[in-house]
């Protein structure tokens, strides 16, 4: 066993309870309440620990029977081992919010661990916890492991568990759990342990296990990871035994398995061969990408096929797939004009090519010309679970392949460039053409659209993402949040060029994940010295404010603006559509349950409770600037910093 003990040099706790009863440091006061309510205060003195007791703490004690040492010590525990498998996997980070169910593993992983690859972050709920995980793994292609409490702590993880299957990205999750009731202490640890702690999960995580020896962890954990990070992607649970994790580990002589990553899965080359066919024959081919890109690789390859074709690309919300600045990059409008559609990773095919109208007759409606085709390569119908319905409507594409859309974009491209015939190729000239004329036309577009209400207060939504962007523009930065919200300016206005500059939605849109996700961004852009930029709305900043402190804690660089529009606008706007369907008035009414007024919470000091640096409430547009520029400021140093700006509501 390696590092066990080393760690006292480095607490030196003998030197500093020394000192500190010397100072009187131990000295508590303790009130009591007299009969009347009069309070009478006491100062009694702790005792100190002796020489004897603080030597327990790393010796076995001189007089004591080694019955008595084996039922008070532990030598080697299980939890040292699981530390071991857990470090083999090359976690940077360890998120949790603490419980005694693991308090074995805890211990393990700061002292036996040296608290180092992974590093133990702080959140103060468990759904921050799962979220951090998820936005991290967005951007660096690799999961976070992830401490759960068992039962109170897996509910409390359960949305952001949810978001996470729903965006096909990994998080492998540690549950405590005392699975043997003669084992449980009484009272919480009954409260706290399952029959099948993971059941709570079960349907939105990939795979799970609760182990029952230490080898059976190991091989759990290897197999964990690699169903996690093998598409499609998504959270896996692996329950940690509270009897495993504080006994020793006796005769066990466990060993870590290689963890052996599973290829990504590649479409059939026939069918491939034929959806190359069919793209090339196209009049008006169009590429709908979801959640393709892994990384910069998977937009690359993108933009081979689709300037090989001149097909438009449209890129749906999952990830950024194509640069935003190519004149390739079209909006959904091409849908209507496809004779061929090729969907890569796209979770609702059926809605490519149709919508259903939002009236109280929910008709159907067909967008794309009847005689479309549509290609579906991706990894969706490789692993379905049947209860939460993500999975959206069926649809018969024409061709299904099944495969990783950007592992299979190697054999496309290459398929494409083969069928590509000399007239193919010339017009293609005047397909570019109309592509950049049409492209440049939207951007203008959006540029003029962007100038509306310029000096409004509160302040549009447009000129909070163009004055940010004035001020980040030169440095190396990184979108870690949604723009869906704030009108796409993002996506409208900024140049999206690389795959980690924009961080896609939260999968299943449960809110509370978008300054948790953040601050998990925040972190594997902070590797890479990036600056993260984070547009925070003010409903979800309310489910989940702790992440902040999190940031300030582990020194999480991270510039937040928020789009504060005090409330809920989203579902204020559909208590509008409702009263106005039933020809009720749209007034006033629908602010009820929406609006986030009276008292409007003050999320500037709401960050700043949590260690935060931060600045508002600003509403004139004009002060806006100097503002964002304080907080860069901070930010440059590497500490998060929050500017809250009250702003239109979309
Ligand atoms: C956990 C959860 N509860 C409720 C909802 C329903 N919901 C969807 S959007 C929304 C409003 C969120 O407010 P905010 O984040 O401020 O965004 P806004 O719509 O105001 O721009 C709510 C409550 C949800 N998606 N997830
Ligand atoms: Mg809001």
């Amino acid at each position: 066993m390696k590092k066990s003990n080393d760690k006292r040099e480095n607490l030196n706790r003998r030197e500093f309870l020394s000192s500190a009863t010397a100072a009187g440091v131990a000295a508590v006061s303790i009130t009591h309440s007299g009969p009347a309510g009069a309070e009478e205060q006491v100062e009694q003195k702790a005792a100190a620990p002796g020489e004897e007791q603080l030597a327990m703490e790393y010796e076995d004690p001189a007089g004591y029977s080694a019955d008595e040492i084996e039922n008070f010590f532990v030598k080697h525990p299980g939890s040292d081992f699981m530390v071991d498998v857990v470090q083999s996997l090359d976690f940077e980070y360890i998120t949790t919010n603490p419980g005694s169910s693991f308090r074995g593993i805890q211990e393990s992983i700061v002292n036996y661990g040296a608290n180092t690859k992974p590093e133990l972050l702080t959140c103060p709920h468990e759904e921050q916890a799962v979220a951090m995980a998820h936005g991290y793994a967005k951007v660096a292609g690799k999961p976070l492991a992830m401490l759960a409490h068992g039962t109170v702590g897996f509910q409390h993880a359960a949305m952001a568990v949810y978001n996470a299957w729903c965006d096909r990205v990994p998080v492998v999750i540690l549950g405590g759990n005392h699975a043997d009731a003669t084992e449980r202490r009484g009272g919480v640890e009954w409260a706290h342990s399952a029959q099948d702690a993971a059941a709570v999960v079960r349907d939105y995580v990939k795979w799970d296990d609760a182990p029952h020896s230490l080898q059976h962890f190991a091989e759990s954990m290897m197999r964990a990871y690699k169903i996690a990070t093998t598409p499609p992607m998504g959270p896996v649970v692996v329950m940690l035994d509270g009897h495993l994790q504080e006994s020793g580990m006796g005769e066990q002589k466990p060993r870590i398995p290689k963890m052996a990553p599973t290829l990504r899965p590649v479409g059939d080359p026939v069918a491939v061969a034929e959806a190359a066919k069919w793209l090339v024959e196209a009049e008006s081919p169009v590429i709908a990408a979801d959640r393709m890109a892994h990384d910069q690789e998977g937009m690359d390859l993108l933009v081979t096929l689709a300037e090989t074709l001149q097909a438009p690309v449209v890129n749906l919300r999952g990830r950024l797939n194509f640069p935003n600045t190519h004149h390739l990059n079209q909006g959904r409008g091409e849908f209507a004009r496809a004779d061929v559609i090729l969907g890569l990773e796209v979770n609702d095919i059926w809605g490519l090519v149709s919508t259903l109208q939002d009236r109280v007759h929910r008709t159907e409606k067909r967008n794309a010309r009847p005689d479309a085709r549509v290609v579906s390569i991706g990894v969706n119908d490789l692993y379905l679970k049947s209860n939460y319905q993500n999975f959206q409507r069926y649809y018969a594409a024409d061709l299904s392949i099944a495969g990783d859309a950007q592992a299979t974009l190697p054999s496309l491209i290459e398929a494409v460039q083969r069928e590509m015939s000399r007239a193919r190729r010339r017009a293609n000239t005047e397909r570019e053409e109309h592509f950049r004329a049409a492209h440049a036309k939207r951007h203008a577009q959006s540029l003029d659209a962007a100038r509306y209400a310029w000096n409004a207060s509160p302040v549009s939504t447009a000129r909070l993402y163009m004055e940010l962007y004035q001020l980040v523009k030169d440095r190396d930065w990184a979108m870690v949040s949604e723009d869906r919200q704030q009108s796409s300016w993002g996506r409208r206005l900024w140049p999206l060029e690389k795959t980690y500059q924009y961080i896609g939605g939260s999968g299943g849109a449960g809110i509370g994940y978008g300054a948790p996700a953040a601050v998990g961004a925040a972190l594997a852009h902070r590797a890479e010295g990036r600056l993260a930029v984070n547009i925070q709305r003010d409903g979800d900043m309310m489910f989940v404010p702790g992440a902040f402190w999190t940031a300030a804690h582990h020194r999480i660089p991270l510039l937040t603006v928020t789009h504060n529009n005090r409330g809920y606008h989203q579902e204020f706007m559909h208590l509008q559509r409702m009263a106005s369907r039933r020809q009720r008035g749209v007034d006033g009414s629908s602010r009820i349950g929406n609006a986030l007024r009276d008292p409007e919470p003050n999320l500037a000091k709401i960050a700043a409770g949590m260690g935060c640096w931060s600045e508002g409430p600003i509403t004139d547009p004009n002060e806006l600037a100097p503002a964002l520029k304080r907080a860069l400021d901070v930010v440059e140093n590497g500490e998060p910093a929050l500017v809250d700006v009250v702003c239109q509501p979309r």
